[in-house]
């Protein structure tokens, strides 16, 4: 098949996804063409089935906001044509849904059909999509789409609590890529981080204020009172200078290090014994899920679709958001017992096995094939 992948390219959940899908499309022998205004941080390697196509959006004088969605819609309509696109998969409501309606329009009106399907991803539909300033568009252009699909239950059922979506919204899971996302004994790594046997702990996350990353500063100030330990912050975002003046004000800087965007994530969760993720709202925890494949126990707050990933008292443990004592206790209760740490490490790695990229994949295939084959007659007008 030849498929176009439309994302937003930059350090999220969503781009992150939508990149190793195409991936692993590509390896699988379709053609992939991203279609996004700046290479996706995981496209980082030369494919010979995989496309780049970069949405320049001139400037003019007259435009205070250059008008994306435009530049967005013809690229899209310009590679669908050239590149002969069997289908197109957005991911994220805002804009990419309506700017795929429009190209698919413009599409139709050429004589060529391309099937659009929208992968829902979080924010795009509790945060942003319900905003009163994208709501009507966000809810047009997801019952346009010729599949809808969402990342969780969770993500599926507050899509049509929300808006009024009068299709089927199926639930494909977010994935790992197993062989890559596996623990390596990386003791030299872990030496230099921890270099008297501390325990490590670590959360990774755009440091936006839904991941509530001062949480994950307070737990581990508890953890950190009876147990020796580092926490490493891995990513970046705004409120990185509230977390860390207080990492300085609880006078923590020496065993909290930010070590900002990393590629080699595997390699960091490798050498830590437990994830923390104290969000308000996670539609899936795609983070959670890398580190539990990398057997990190996770920590983590009960919201949206976490408990749907992480099973409470199995592969981590689940509290209410905001409950920083409950989420403390429990970090203390599994670093301090190394029989239980192991078998959680253990429960975590089967859990991951569940979302491995192997199984999900063909279900986005199986997707495709269906769109392309209910295909309807095009007639040209006039
Ligand atoms: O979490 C973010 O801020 C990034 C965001 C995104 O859209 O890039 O992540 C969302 O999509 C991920 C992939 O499907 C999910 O694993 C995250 O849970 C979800 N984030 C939220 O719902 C807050």
């Amino acid at each position: 098949m030849r498929i176009g992948i439309v994302c937003y390219p930059t350090y999220g959940g969503s781009g992150v996804i939508a990149t190793e899908l195409g991936k692993a499309l590509a390896d699988k022998g379709h053609l992939v063409h991203f279609i996004t205004y700046q290479q996706p941080v995981r496209l980082d390697h030369f494919h010979a089935n995989i496309y780049y196509h970069e949405v320049i959006v001139p400037t003019y004088p007259l435009f205070d906001y250059p008008p994306y969605e435009s530049a967005l819609s013809s690229t899209l309509v310009d590679v669908a044509l050239n590149s002969h696109l069997d289908l197109l998969h957005v991911h994220y409501a805002i804009p990419h849904a309506s700017t795929a309606f429009v190209a698919k329009e413009i599409l139709k009106r050429q004589g060529k059909y391309l099937p659009v399907i929208t992968t829902l991803h979080g924010t795009d539909i509790t945060l942003v999509g319900r905003d009163k300033t994208y709501a009507p568009v966000v809810s047009f252009s997801i019952n346009q789409s010729d599949a809808i699909t969402a990342v969780s239950r969770n993500l599926r059922d507050e899509t049509y609590r929300s808006f009024d979506i009068r299709k089927d919204i199926q639930v494909i899971y977010n994935f790992v890529d197993l062989k890559r996302f596996r623990r390596r004994p990386l003791a030299q790594f872990r030496q230099a981080i921890a270099p008297n046997g501390e325990k490590i702990l670590v959360h990774v996350s755009n440091f936006r204020p839904i991941k509530r990353v001062q949480d994950v500063v307070h737990i581990f100030q508890k953890v950190h009172e009876s147990i020796p330990s580092k926490l490493l912050l891995v990513g970046d975002g705004p409120e990185r200078p509230m977390v860390e003046r207080l990492c300085r004000e609880l006078s923590l800087c020496d065993d909290i290090r930010f070590v900002g965007k990393q590629e080699q994530l595997e390699d960091i969760l490798s050498i830590s014994d437990l994830f923390l993720l104290p969000s308000e709202y996670e539609s899936f925890g795609l983070a959670a899920l890398e580190a539990m494949a990398c057997e990190v126990p996770v920590i983590s707050s009960n919201a949206g679709g976490l408990p749907e990933v992480n099973i409470n008292a199995e592969t981590g443990f689940l509290s209410p958001v905001g409950d920083i004592a409950h989420m403390a206790a429990h970090a203390i209760q599994l670093l301090s017992d190394e029989e239980m740490l192991q078998r959680f490490r253990r429960q975590a790695l089967k859990r991951a096995a569940n979302f491995d990229l192997e199984k999900i994949v063909p279900r986005y295939e199986e997707l495709y094939v269906q769109m392309i084959q209910q295909q309807p007659a095009i007639s040209l007008p006039a």
